[in-house]
């Protein structure tokens, strides 16, 4: 048995020069991550040289070297991840959290990964776009025996190719994925100075299915996920990004949830720079503002960081913005509902409240009693009020004087006198309204709850 060390911010991997031999003979220590920080990696201490990735409330996983291998030591095991704050969740996940550390080496690098199973079941660890021998592929039963409980499985390969890829178990697939288990598989390239950018960015895209007032997802759910997280965090316990403007940024980002989901950035203009099969040429790359990433596909954007603001960062779901709440909630935009709530009560004595009926906006200001362990659907403060956001939804924010490597969240935006929207106050010409608009309230056909709403 190896000890667990604590792991706090800052790698402590060991270097080879201090491990004895009889040390190098035995399984290296697995480190584990306390919370949700966002751990900015130090420089590699050994190796080859490459520029470090930043796990969005995550972390890179300190390796050892042996004889010119780098060692890494996963443990799948129960983890508590705090989804943000006010809800925590019990999950499965790698080296005491969910998603697992991120696994970081270079084009060349011969891997040695030891992998300990201290799940209730059996699991197996497949290393998703990476280029490895059949056997090393980790798909359970088809190219290795199952991990048992208790045991302790070692891969080896040679990273071949740089790229961004993952990790997640290829073994009761369903229930150990929907449970957590995943983490990102960085390849840098061989040197350092390729495809340099100077802020690199990495999450992973994971739905949980947790009702309200509970902890543990279900695991026999196939479509109908409530919780959208970003490395198993939502809105506001995802992490801010922030660049110096002008600076280059990547940011990579993977789907391993069930649906797809489109995500968006605002105030600037990217390119898809590379996916899970590799970089894509620079010939073959568009301007968009949006990428679609599929399920179980990677995608690696890259722009210039050059407009000052807090920028919104999201999925373009609008649905994956939101936290948990009831698929049968009526909508009652343009209904009257002061007398509606009171008729109901005498029809339903625990009736407290529908949608509201000028929208849903309301709620993301409303002290609704929740039941434990439950986030607002929609919440979040920003400088001008409530953000009406949850799930998959951070800011990027963009500063002349942010130092560089500085991954602190330098507050608000101070926006340029004049450059905010605000009320006009001068004369307004009278606008021509759609005959019979202002009866709606009395036509509006409501619709009954109905079945759920597919992804
Ligand atoms: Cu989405």
């Amino acid at each position: 048995m190896t000890s667990r060390r604590h792991f706090l911010a800052g790698a402590v991997a060991l270097g080879a020069g201090l491990v004895s031999r009889a040390a190098l003979a035995a399984v290296p220590e697995a480190p584990v991550a306390a919370g949700a920080l966002t751990q900015v990696p130090d420089a590699p201490k050994d190796g080859r040289p490459y520029n470090p990735v930043v796990t969005l409330n995550g972390w890179s996983l300190p390796w050892r070297m042996n004889r010119g291998v780098k060692e890494f030591h996963l443990v799948a095991e129960p983890v508590v991840r705090e989804i943000a704050p006010g809800m925590t969740a019990r999950l499965w996940g790698y080296n005491g959290q969910s998603p697992g550390p991120t696994i970081e080496c270079v084009e060349g690098d011969r891997l040695r990964i030891f992998v300990t199973n201290k799940l209730p079941e059996h699991t197996a660890v497949h290393w998703h776009g990476l280029l490895l021998p059949n056997g090393m592929d980790g798909v359970g039963g088809l190219t290795q025996a199952q991990i048992p409980v208790g045991k302790t499985f070692v891969y080896e390969f040679e990273a071949t190719k740089s790229g961004t890829f993952m990790y997640h178990p290829h073994a009761d697939e369903m229930v150990q994925m929907a449970m957590g288990m995943m983490g990102l598989f960085i390849v840098h390239p061989k040197n350092a100075d390729t495809r340099r950018v100077d802020r690199d960015y990495a999450f992973l895209l994971a739905a949980y299915d947790i009702d309200p007032g509970s902890y543990v997802p279900r695991v026999n759910t196939m479509t109908e996920f409530n919780i959208w997280t970003w490395n198993s965090r939502v809105f506001p316990g995802i992490d801010t990004l922030v660049a110096r403007t002008g600076e280059k940024v990547r940011i990579r980002v993977g789907n391993l949830t069930m649906t797809n989901h489109p995500i968006h950035l605002h105030g600037h203009v990217f390119e898809v720079a590379g996916t899970d099969g590799g970089w894509v040429p620079k010939s073959a790359r568009w301007p968009e503002v949006t990428t679609d990433v599929a399920v179980g596909q990677m995608r690696a954007i890259e722009f210039v960081a050059d407009a000052p603001g807090d920028w919104a960062f999201h999925c373009h779901k609008s649905h994956h913005t939101m936290n948990a709440m009831g698929h049968a909630v009526p909508n009652l935009i343009g209904v009257e509902q002061r007398d509606l709530a009171k008729k109901m009560r005498k029809l339903l004595p625990g009736y407290t409240m529908a949608m509201g009926s000028t929208g849903m906006a309301e709620m993301g200001d409303m002290q609704m009693p929740l039941p434990e362990n439950t986030l607002p659907m929609m919440t979040g403060r920003g400088p001008f009020g409530p953000l009406e956001m949850g799930g998959m939804f951070t800011v990027f924010k963009v500063r002349d004087d942010q130092p560089r490597g500085d991954y602190r969240d330098p507050g608000w935006y101070t926006h340029p006198a004049g450059t905010v929207a605000s009320e006009w106050t001068g004369e307004v010409p009278e606008a021509a309204s759609a005959a019979g608009a202002s009866d709606a309230a009395d036509t509006v056909q409501v619709v009954k709850p109905g079945g759920h709403e597919h992804h």
